[in-house]
């Protein structure tokens, strides 16, 4: 569902006022204050449109997908698939059979571990990942290190928080199967060159795999120009619901690997001499499926789709500017993360104080940043510090957001320092 009365026109330059009542969570007050809401990067706030869809779906369409014989199933199989075809154009994929619906980018990671990588992969055989990664992009990889014996390889990363591209060249050779990492860093921003890391990886026959978890919010994704074997993103980081996410494979690579979970929807034909499985992309789809979390990823697909993406990505390159200039004049704050192309993600240290501290205090006055580790452990150690303070911005915020974080650090400053 559109909500038309906000509909910006994409040729039209987009009115971010309007932008912002679009979500209506963000015109409350917290602790006394008005919410400014600094934590997209853990998870965006979700339009009406897309909160509209999901009430819509409950109201009036809500049945079992693929089974039923009656209208509702027809009308919630509709929407369901509808979404998955959305999907399909938002990610340029050239079928949609290669949209595999799961529970968010952990789930997906933990499909190629599995059901791809872990039956082709041996004792000789290596991974490469990068020091940046998410803990979803590290330990599903350990495991199968465990489980079959290969070495888990890591790309070194500069002290600006980039990728050093010739570290990675000297991990690739034949023997890897694997390159997995991140479109953009969740804990510093930094926008990787996946495309070299991509066409350098298949000169050796190694597969890549790209977290898009910080990278679909941001940027208009095309897996066939990027010719990523795997690509993985969550809904929730999309302006779209919790619970529900996508894994974009290869048809041929999908066809190759076995199931990841069993059950119903999964299966053509089950009996007690041999079962086979359902085609793509249900042969990854066991069970009941979050239906309205997927019309809700439709919704606000269509919703993102509204706007000239780039008239986007220039806002947010703006907003991170601005608070990046903010930050450098401020005296006392440390950025952590200075890579040449980043996204709205500012994470820094205020010089004597501990990130949680700085957080609480900053709630106090109704900013919500996120503190701690942002669950990217190694590149903490490799920083020697414990977390950071991670201001991260969506496209409901604006300077006035910005303003208010560095006067609530200016009390948080003068209390704690
Ligand atoms: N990969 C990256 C790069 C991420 O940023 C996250 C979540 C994940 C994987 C896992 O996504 P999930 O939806 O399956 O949980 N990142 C964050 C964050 O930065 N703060 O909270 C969650």
């Amino acid at each position: 569902m559109e909500n038309n009365s906000n509909r910006n026109l994409t040729a039209a330059t987009i009115d971010f006022a309007k932008v912002r009542k679009d979500f209506p969570i963000l015109a409350q007050e917290v602790n006394g204050h008005p919410l400014v809401y600094l934590d997209s990067a853990a998870t965006t706030q979700k339009p009406q449109s897309v909160i509209n869809a999901v009430a819509d779906y409950y109201r009036q369409d809500n049945a079992n997908v693929h089974r039923g014989a009656h209208a509702l199933s027809d009308r919630a199989t509709q929407n369901f698939e509808g979404a998955r075809s959305k999907v399909q154009c938002f990610l340029n994929a050239a079928k949609r059979e290669e949209v595999i619906w799961t529970r968010g980018t952990t789930e997906s990671i933990n499909i190629v571990a599995q059901s791809y990588l872990r039956p082709i992969i041996g004792p000789n055989d290596s991974i490469i990942i990068s020091a940046l990664e998410h803990h979803s992009n590290i330990v599903p990889w350990q495991i199968v290190c465990e489980q079959t014996g290969a070495t888990l390889k890591v790309i070194k990363v500069n002290e600006k928080g980039e990728i050093d591209l010739e570290s990675f060249h000297q991990l690739l050779d034949e023997n890897v199967k694997l390159v997995a990492v991140n479109h953009v860093s969740n804990a510093l921003g930094t926008i990787n060159p996946i495309r070299d890391i991509i066409s350098a990886a298949h000169q050796v026959g190694a597969k890549v795999l790209i977290d898009g978890a910080q990278g679909a919010p941001h940027f208009e994704i095309d897996v066939q120009t990027l010719d990523c074997d795997f690509y993985a993103f969550s809904g929730h980081k999309l302006f779209a619901p919790t619970g529900i996410g996508v894994l974009y494979g290869k048809e041929l690579l999908l066809e190759s690997m076995i199931p990841y979970q069993a059950g119903g929807e999964m299966i053509e034909v089950v009996s007690f001499t041999g079962t086979t499985y359902n085609k793509l992309p249900y042969k990854f789809e066991a069970g009941t499926p979050n239906i309205a979390g997927a019309i809700g990823l439709g919704a606000a697909i269509d919703y993102l789709q509204q706007f000239d993406r780039q008239q986007l990505i220039s806002y947010e390159e703006h907003l991170l500017d601005y608070a990046t200039n903010k930050a450098q004049a401020f005296g006392g704050i440390t950025l952590v993360g200075t890579a040449e192309q980043k996204t709205g993600v500012m994470s820094f240290l205020l010089d004597g104080a501990h990130p949680h501290d700085v957080g609480t205090l900053l709630d106090q006055q109704g900013i919500a940043v996120r503190t701690g580790h942002h669950c990217a452990m190694p590149i903490m150690e490799q920083f020697k510090i414990p977390g950071t303070i991670r201001a991260s911005f969506s496209i409901y915020n604006d300077e006035s957001d910005i303003n208010r974080l560095f006067v609530a650090l200016e009390k948080a400053k003068s209390f704690l320092i």
